[in-house]
């Protein structure tokens, strides 16, 4: 039975959903969720997902939302199909949470703000803050000086794999370089260059962008 993704191709955690089927070789089919007109808000999508937000996704019988949820979800159910992606050994899975939880609480909300405000709400008619969007990005890269270091030590960043925490990152960075002009945050870098050329170029991402198109 194919996975129903709702979701935009457009938006980051649909897009961290896809990655992730993609990784697994997990057909799927995306339902668009058109958030211009606000389908998100609406009560048959309520139904799906209670905060209104994309992703959610429909395996069966059995409903998922929360993108980072997703994943897991996955990367544990089709754990054969590419065990290094979710780790095979309890602190290999620790260390994978633990940088999925940084992406989540540390990386995420920075660029949650920056989209925001450069690209939403001139969108919607009103005014980017720019001081809230400089603060923003001297908090990432704070939280990027902390990668610049994991990364001398390690290939990727829970350890010499590729696995969820890398990929989560995925959506969020294509956004801060393709979209926000600031990709000189990361190419400033010589490891996080190094591992965002790694991770951008995994054939399971290309596919993603190739839907974005
Ligand atoms: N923690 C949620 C966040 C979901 C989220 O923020 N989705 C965005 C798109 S990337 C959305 O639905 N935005 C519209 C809104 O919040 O009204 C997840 O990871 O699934």
């Amino acid at each position: 039975m194919v996975v129903k993704v709702y979701g935009s191709v457009r938006a980051a955690c649909p897009q961290r959903v896809m990655a992730c089927l993609k990784e697994f070789d997990v057909d799927f089919e995306l339902v668009n969720v058109d958030l211009d007109s606000s389908e998100h808000k609406q009560p048959d999508f309520l139904k799906k997902q209670p905060f209104g937000q994309i992703p959610v996704v429909e395996d069966g019988d059995f409903r998922l939302f929360e993108s980072r949820a997703i994943i897991r979800y996955y990367a544990t159910k089709y754990a054969d199909r590419n065990p290094e992606l979710y780790g095979t050994t309890l602190e290999e899975k620790a260390l994978i949470d633990q940088w999925l939880e940084v992406e989540a609480h540390h990386f995420n909300e920075m660029i949650y703000t920056i989209v925001l405000q450069k690209l939403v709400i001139p969108k919607m008619g009103g005014k980017t803050d720019f001081a809230l969007v400089q603060n923003s990005v001297k908090k990432l890269e704070q939280v990027f000086d902390v990668y610049e270091k994991q990364l001398s030590k390690s290939s990727y960043l829970a350890g010499d794999c590729f696995t969820l925490a890398d990929l989560s990152h995925l959506p969020g960075i294509r956004y801060l370089i393709n979209e926000c002009e600031l990709g000189h945050l990361v190419t400033k870098k010589n490891n996080l260059n190094s591992w965002w050329n790694k991770i951008s170029t995994r054939p399971a991402w290309k596919k993603v962008m190739i839907l974005m198109e």
